[in-house]
């Protein structure tokens, strides 16, 4: 059977590629999704993109994938460094949590240093620029796969 796999976005992330191309190039967020939804293809599983500016609807999303994913793939912005809500939620999650930053967060102010999402995180990817979300993809097949 196909597995579904969560991608979520957190605030921000809709203007990918529209502003701060120095920091987090030139590729939408648009651009994200059509790589990963390609490459789910090969690997016969199905990706759900959904980006939010709120926290409470990236709680409610991450029920919404208790019920129907096999695994959550994650860029939660800067609620990454400040949300215990999104941890609690993805505690409640039983399958894979791989969190993606397209910056590089260790290199910029020591605010982003630390991540509360990546306690529960079975991986990080930071610094791989969007290419971070199809290396999350390819874990997470990996991942599914083991077990
Ligand atoms: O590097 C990442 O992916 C971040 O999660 C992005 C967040 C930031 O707060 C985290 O520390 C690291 C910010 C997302 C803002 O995205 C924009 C994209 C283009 C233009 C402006 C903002």
């Amino acid at each position: 059977m196909t597995k579904l796999i969560t991608v979520l976005n957190g605030p921000n992330l809709n203007l990918l590629g529209k502003r701060q191309p120095e920091i987090y190039g030139h590729d939408t967020l648009d651009d994200v999704e059509q790589q990963c939804t390609a490459l789910a293809g090969e690997f016969d599983l199905q990706v759900r993109f959904q980006q939010s500016n709120h926290e409470g609807q990236l709680v409610d999303w991450i029920h919404d994938a208790r019920e129907d994913s096999g695994g959550i793939i994650i860029n939660p912005g800067a609620y990454s460094h400040t949300s215990i809500a999104i941890l609690d939620a993805l505690n409640t999650f039983e399958g894979a949590v791989l969190e993606v930053h397209v910056s590089n967060i260790h290199q910029r102010e020591s605010f982003r240093h630390h991540s509360y999402v990546s306690q529960r995180a079975n991986g990080v990817i930071a610094g791989f620029g969007i290419e971070g979300y199809t290396l999350a993809l390819r874990r997470m097949h990996t991942l599914l796969n083991a077990g």
